[in-house]
């Protein structure tokens, strides 16, 4: 029996399993799409490496969700489509652990896609859109009632220090091969402290936020491409709303996907920009306030010079946090997120 089968046992009210295959493009859960009796389901083992406390993950997870199939309710929705539905195991229980696995179930939301690409600058508008909503919603939901599931996720300045000290242990030899690239970051460390000055100057609040913002983490209906639902809620904490925004720029206002090795391919695409600037500001509906609006192209850029920094941090650790499907995959990636920076400090111009 393999392990998904086993804690597939937990859960004999979905009646008996005829497919469990894996499922998806993501960079940290272990996802499987599962057929049993009684319909779909998405299985997933939770990153505990990523996650230290799976458990409030999905207290979060049930405190958001419940939080939006409410409102989805109200407004004549059906709350299984508008975000992801907790499947509890025959006990009741949100997640099943075993050892050091956490393992959950979620409905397996049908006739719907997570995108890579978009098509045009009106899917970008959705997109942003969705995600400007998410934080509407989400805004009456009391910050401190969610747990922080990874600290400091968004603190770009720690990333930086965390940088620092992979390049000076350089655990893998790989420090003297990366020598551009450390210097390219380190030329934008004054940069990197914007958002966190600005917070304690008090110009930027702290709102419940999704935190990673990628375009595959949203579900369009593959009939009619309509927007479904904003899913890979276990980031959803308390955060900046810039870098939201920031996120669905650097992976979906690009002209190649985030580890094109071929650098003269990458660039800014600056009608998409505007696509998501004015989706993300309409879908928010007057939540954000006028100083969080002039410094999204900040949050942009923050983003991107971030995962930038991670990838990097994480080649030099010997790729220990995103999933890797060739060796020098982090190190492509970094390089990408880079070159995507440069353009981007060309054509936003606001310096
Ligand atoms: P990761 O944190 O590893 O990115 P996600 O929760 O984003 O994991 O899931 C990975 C992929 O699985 C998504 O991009 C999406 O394609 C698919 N997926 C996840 N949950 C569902 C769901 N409830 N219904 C349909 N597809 C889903
Ligand atoms: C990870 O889980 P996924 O693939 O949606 C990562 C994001 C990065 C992204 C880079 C929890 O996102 O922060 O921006 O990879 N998620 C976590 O592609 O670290
Ligand atoms: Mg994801």
């Amino acid at each position: 029996m393999t392990r998904a089968e086993e804690v597939l046992s937990s859960y004999s009210h979905v009646g008996s399993i005829t497919e469990c295959r894996p499922f998806g493009n993501g960079h940290i859960n272990s996802t499987f799409a599962v057929t049993a009796e009684s319909g779909r389901y998405i299985l997933q083992k939770i990153n505990s490496a990523v996650f230290p406390r799976p458990d409030y993950v999905m207290e979060n997870l049930v405190a958001v969700t419940e939080h939006i199939r409410k409102k989805a309710a109200e407004e004549k929705k059906d709350p299984c489509r508008a975000t992801l539905t907790v499947v509890n195991t025959d006990g009741g229980a949100a997640f099943v652990r075993f050892g050091d696995e956490y393992w959950r179930l979620c409905l397996l939301i049908e006739n719907t896609e997570a995108r890579e690409k978009l098509e045009s600058a009106e899917d970008m508008y959705i997109c942003a859109r969705a995600f400007g909503r998410f934080l509407r919603e989400l805004g009456d939901l009391p910050a401190e009632n969610l747990h922080e599931t990874i600290e400091n996720f968004h603190n770009t300045p720690l990333r930086f220090a965390s940088l620092e000290r992979a390049a000076k242990a350089d655990p893998c030899g790989r420090a003297a091969s990366v020598k551009a690239e450390l210097e390219f970051a380190a030329a934008r460390k004054d940069f990197a402290e914007t958002l966190e000055k600005a917070r304690r100057e008090g110009a930027l609040p702290l709102r419940v936020t999704h935190n990673d913002t990628k375009l595959n983490n949203i579900l369009f209906d593959t009939l009619t491409g309509e927007l479904v639902a904003v899913i890979d809620l276990d980031t959803v904490m308390p955060g900046y709303s810039v870098n939201d925004f920031g996120d669905l720029i650097r992976y979906g206002a690009t002209t190649a996907p985030e580890d094109e090795e071929d650098l003269s391919t990458v660039s800014f695409d600056k009608e998409l920009y505007g696509a998501a600037e004015k989706g993300f500001i309409d879908g928010a509906a007057g939540a954000l306030t006028e100083a969080e609006i002039a410094l999204l192209p900040v949050g942009a850029m923050m983003m991107t010079l971030e995962c930038g920094v991670r990838f990097l941090t994480d080649y030099l650790e010997g790729d220990k946090y995103f999933k890797i499907s060739r060796p020098d995959h982090n190190l492509v990636r970094c390089r990408n997120q880079f070159a995507l920076l440069a353009d981007m400090e060309r054509k936003l111009n606001i310096f």
